[in-house]
């Protein structure tokens, strides 16, 4: 069914481009990934270096605040879908960069929907929405019809990429969808995002690496599934009759501190938490403090609160997540630890979360 198709996708390095090049090449597809030049250009492509020799992947130079750079690849590529993932998506960092945030996460959708609409505008568009959208809940759990309240100026493009999306579907007949993904995780994670940071650093303390692990707010809860399932959705909400929005979730919501313990478990530490609010800590089986809470990794606004519905989904796109919580958790400390454990080896150190 997609024999011959031609894809371009932003935000092609990162985690869910990966799994997104991976499906599509498996289905098939020829797929292009527009990159950002870098001084040194193999640091940072990990996550696609072993899919550099297929001769179906390719990659294109452009960043997503250049308007020119994205109709250019509009015109070489003539794509039958875009998915537009690429963003600057660590919300901390929203508060300390937020016109770029705003730039590259909001205003880059509008310049890929102009692009698409100007030079192929009967390609198909993917545009990645939050659950950060949500932001400061108004309802419990959150579906497509829940208003938005974002808490960071990560949160307010994602809403501005989300309303202009819809608006070229509806201004323009452009068969335009969002995505509205909870948080979705896996051993291809960002180091600087919760789950991740716990289970590397779980991993370190287990090899002798660290003593414990520096965390913020443990009491925000999450609805955290595994990317690999939530990329299968991107491409599904392409391959309807009609473009519309979904949110893609578990359904379940746990706490950072659940998602510690399991970790920490894992590998081999049952914790027991003391202490309150930034003085918290715990401590594993032995009495040696292996967590601490740190104010710098607290959140000017918070999102206390996530739990998603996918029922819509479900019916129309015949989504239901694979993986548990703990299978999740698993996964990643299993990768990690395997991680470390090689780099021990071979000599050099482990990879480290950003402080
Ligand atoms: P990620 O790992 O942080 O990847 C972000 C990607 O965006 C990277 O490839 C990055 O390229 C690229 N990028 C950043 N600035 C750019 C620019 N100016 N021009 C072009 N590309 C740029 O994110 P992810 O977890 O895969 O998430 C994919 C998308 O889903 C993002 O839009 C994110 O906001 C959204 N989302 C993620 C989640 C989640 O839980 N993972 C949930 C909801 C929505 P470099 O390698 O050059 O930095
Ligand atoms: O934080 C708390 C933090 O940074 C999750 C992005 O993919 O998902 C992601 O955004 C929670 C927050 O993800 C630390 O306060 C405690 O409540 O892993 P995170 P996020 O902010 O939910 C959404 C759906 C996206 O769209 C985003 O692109 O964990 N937390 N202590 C901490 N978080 C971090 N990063 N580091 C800590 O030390």
């Amino acid at each position: 069914m997609s024999e011959g198709k031609v894809a371009l996708i932003t935000g092609v390095t990162g985690q869910d481009g990966s799994y997104l090049s991976e499906l599509l090449l498996s289905k098939g597809y020829e797929v292009y990934g527009l990159v950002r030049r870098t001084s040194q250009p193999t640091l940072g492509r990990s996550l696609i270096n072993h899919l550099n020799s297929n001769e179906n992947f390719h990659l294109i130079n452009g960043d997503l605040t250049d308007q020119a750079s994205i109709d250019n690849a509009f015109k070489e590529v003539q794509p039958d879908e875009f998915y537009n993932l690429g963003a600057q998506s660590f919300v901390p960092e929203s508060w300390r960069s937020p016109l770029m945030t705003a730039d590259v996460t909001g205003m880059g959708s509008l310049r890929c929907l102009e692009a698409l609409k100007r030079n192929k505008p009967d390609c198909r568009y993917y545009q990645a929405g939050s659950s950060e959208q949500f932001g400061e809940v108004r309802e419990i759990p959150q579906t497509e019809m829940t208003p938005f309240h974002p808490r960071s100026p990560y949160g307010c493009a994602k809403v501005f990429a989300f309303e202009i999306t819809r608006n070229y579907r509806e201004s323009y007949g452009l068969y335009a969808c969002t995505g509205i993904l909870f948080n979705h995780e896996s051993p291809r994670r960002g180091l600087e995002f919760v789950t991740r940071k716990v289970t590397m650093t779980a991993a370190r303390i287990a090899a002798g690496f660290d003593e414990y692990l520096s965390i913020g707010n443990v009491d925000a809860k999450r609805d955290w599934g595994y990317a690999g399932d939530y990329v299968e959705m991107q491409w599904r909400m392409l391959q309807q009759d009609e473009p519309d929005d979904y949110v893609i979730a578990t359904g379940e919501t746990h706490s950072v501190k659940e998602f510690i313990d399991l970790a920490f478990f894992h590998v081999g530490m049952e914790l027991t938490w003391e202490g309150e609010g930034v003085d918290r800590i715990a401590k594993d089986q032995n009495g040696v403090v292996r967590v601490r809470t740190n104010p710098k990794f607290f959140r000017p606004a918070e999102v206390e609160l996530l739990i998603g519905k996918y029922d819509k989904a479900e019916a129309t796109l015949g989504w239901k997540p694979s993986i548990t919580f703990t299978g999740l958790v698993q996964m990643m400390v299993d990768s990690d630890v395997a991680l470390v454990a090689e780099a021990k080896e071979r000599g050099y150190a482990p990879p480290m979360p950003p402080e």
